[in-house]
């Protein structure tokens, strides 16, 4: 069969895949470290890490050799059995992050789910609120994964528009607001079991809050008896220079969200971790999922875990990450209106130029060598693996540098 061309590698996509996402026109077929290469052999540095979920680098050899270990002995015995790796990965992830228990899931969405099951169950039995009552607040702006009960809490038509009924109980406030939560809190906070809030709103476009509004909402959380809902499945893993988000400000959520890089983006892997006075209210048989917690992603999610530690990604993060927005706010042109971000969780707001917009950014960039994609049209998200080294964030500052000469 003749070589296919990129462009064949697409319309196989188009012909036969849901049209659900716009791609920036490239195929990637090897990833290593920070770097990816296409089906032509073209290399670039990954900008997105798959929306921080390659934070530890591409195939990363320590998690791919667990990944490989692990395949070769059991990959899946369904929760009706016990198994030798769950609860060693269960042990390890508590005490890692320093809760009583962990629900193990597989997508970032299935952990919020189960973290509003977690939260409206806690309010109905400990709190008392009367079941059709329960409410849970959450932010304008929020991304917290797409299945119909998560879209229900957005704002974003094309998040939640056409879909028929909602799942209601949720009552949305600004981000950044501790004012709007207290005035919702005073007003319903009896029937209220849980503020669920990203600390940093990832696909808002990296909209970093005021220091102190984590702090200030855990407080009000805490004075209305209300749990708060960390969702770091973007931000955690030292991701923004902490091994939390939430460590920037000291607070230690009741429900702590993790996914994404829980795997070093080897295989879908998340969970909800919280203490026994939550997690408990589930009962054996209520929730769970047929791959949650299976012993390939036990064992995976364990080596990648031990990378962040071994391979000090949060010291790493945090001083690159100043280096880049350091190096970023030098750069004078036109299009470059802001730079935002903690850690290596970065963003550039963009000022369309002569008809020139972040999409058209992106594509130059993609002729540079630097692969990265705009959300909510004028914003472009910059996360590179936290293993990047100051010698390639330099040359990908060049990199940026060089493109925006180009308009
Ligand atoms: C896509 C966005 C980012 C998340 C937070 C839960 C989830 C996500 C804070 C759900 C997932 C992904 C989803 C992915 C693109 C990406 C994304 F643009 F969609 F919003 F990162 F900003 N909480 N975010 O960011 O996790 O179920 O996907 O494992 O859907 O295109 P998931």
């Amino acid at each position: 069969m003749a070589q296919l061309t990129p462009q064949d590698y697409m319309a196989r996509e188009d012909k036969y895949g849901a049209h659900n996402y716009h791609p920036l026109p490239v195929v990637l077929e090897k990833g290593e470290g920070v770097y990816m290469w296409d089906v032509e052999g073209n290399k670039y540095y990954d900008f997105l890490s798959a929306y921080s979920a390659v934070n530890q680098g591409h195939c990363h050899p320590k998690i791919i050799n667990a990944l490989i270990e692990q395949s070769k002995k059991l990959t899946l015995t369904s929760r009706a059995f016990y198994n030798n790796v769950l609860g060693e990965f269960e042990e390890y992830v508590t005490k890692y992050f320093g809760y009583d228990k962990v629900l193990p899931m597989n997508t970032g969405a299935e952990a919020d789910e189960t973290a509003l099951k977690l939260a409206r169950r806690w309010g109905v039995k400990k709190k008392g609120i009367a079941n059709e009552e329960v409410k849970i607040i959450c932010c304008e702006g929020n991304f917290h994964g797409r299945t119909i009960t998560i879209v229900s809490m957005s704002n974003d038509p094309d998040s939640f528009a056409n879909y028929g009924p909602l799942t209601p109980g949720f009552i949305r406030i600004p981000y950044n607001d501790t004012r709007a939560l207290e005035e919702v809190l005073e007003q319903h906070g009896k029937t209220v079991a849980g503020f669920l809030v990203e600390p940093i709103q990832g696909e808002a476009g990296v909209y970093v809050p005021d220091s102190g509004f984590l702090k200030k909402s855990y407080e009000l959380c805490k004075k209305h008896n209300v749990l708060f809902i960390a969702d770091e499945v973007q931000t955690g893993l030292a991701r923004t220079g902490k091994m939390l988000a939430c460590d920037h400000e000291g607070v230690r959520p009741d429900i702590l969200i993790l996914g994404k890089a829980l795997s070093g983006g080897v295989l879908p892997v998340s969970c909800a971790l919280a203490d026994d006075e939550v997690m408990l209210c589930i009962k054996p048989g209520e929730h769970g999922s047929t791959y949650g917690g299976n012993p390939v992603a036990g064992k995976v999610a364990i080596a990648a875990l031990e990378v962040l530690k071994e391979e000090n990604l949060c010291e790493n993060s945090e001083t690159l990450g100043a280096l880049f927005r350091e190096e970023l706010n030098k750069i004078n042109h036109p299009m470059k209106k802001l730079v935002r971000g903690k850690g290596l969780l970065n963003a550039v707001v963009i000022e369309p130029h002569n008809g020139k917009t972040a999409w058209d950014f992106c594509l130059a960039l993609k002729e540079n060598g630097l692969l990265a994609k705009p959300t909510h049209e004028h914003i472009v998200r910059f996360a590179p693996p936290l293993i990047i080294n100051e010698a390639q964030i330099r040359e990908c500052v060049a990199i940026i540098e060089k493109t925006f000469n180009q308009f």
